[in-house]
């Protein structure tokens, strides 16, 4: 489902709220995701440690926070801003893009934690809409 202009408006409007705690975000919904989804966990087996609070899950959840940041401001151009990610997901990383709906999920649980008065309902929808038009540029490079 493609985003509406107000989706656009109400994604930049909410990321306008969340941004100073980007790291923060990016490194509770990895955590998250490893704990909740442990079959992801394949795919960063190389890391020393991967348990909650971690050096290595706080690093990356701030590097995929800068992805979403540069999605966010290329919003209008989504399958642009993400087809050099959406290359190294799919042929250096070969990571199954069934897994880009479950940090999708696992963000969106935590800006719910982390922003209860902000993320109103209308803002869930736009939010989710964009994180869900993300994980489907993220996937495009795999046919
Ligand atoms: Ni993902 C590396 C962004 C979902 C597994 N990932 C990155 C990098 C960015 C990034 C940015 C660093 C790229 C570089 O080095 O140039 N990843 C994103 C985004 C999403 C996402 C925006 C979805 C919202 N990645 C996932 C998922 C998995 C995943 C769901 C696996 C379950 N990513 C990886 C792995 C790496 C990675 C593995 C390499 C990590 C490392 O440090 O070795």
């Amino acid at each position: 489902m493609s985003l509406t202009v107000d989706d656009m408006a109400a994604v930049k409007a909410f990321w306008g709220k969340i941004a100073s705690r980007a790291d923060e975000i990016g490194a509770e919904a990895l955590a998250r995701m490893l704990v909740v989804y442990p079959q992801t966990k394949t795919y960063f087996s190389h890391w020393s440690d991967l348990n909650p609070g971690s050096a290595q899950v706080k690093k990356h959840g701030k590097t995929i926070m800068g992805a979403v940041a540069d999605a966010v401001a290329k919003i209008d151009d989504l399958p642009g801003a993400l087809n050099q990610l959406s290359e190294l997901h799919a042929y250096k990383l070969r990571v199954d893009p069934s897994n880009f709906k479950i940090l999708a999920h696992n963000l969106i649980v935590v800006v719910g934690m982390l922003f209860p008065a902000d993320f109103t309902p209308e803002v869930h929808v736009s939010f989710d809409k964009f994180l869900q038009n993300l994980a489907w540029c993220l996937a495009e490079r795999y046919r």
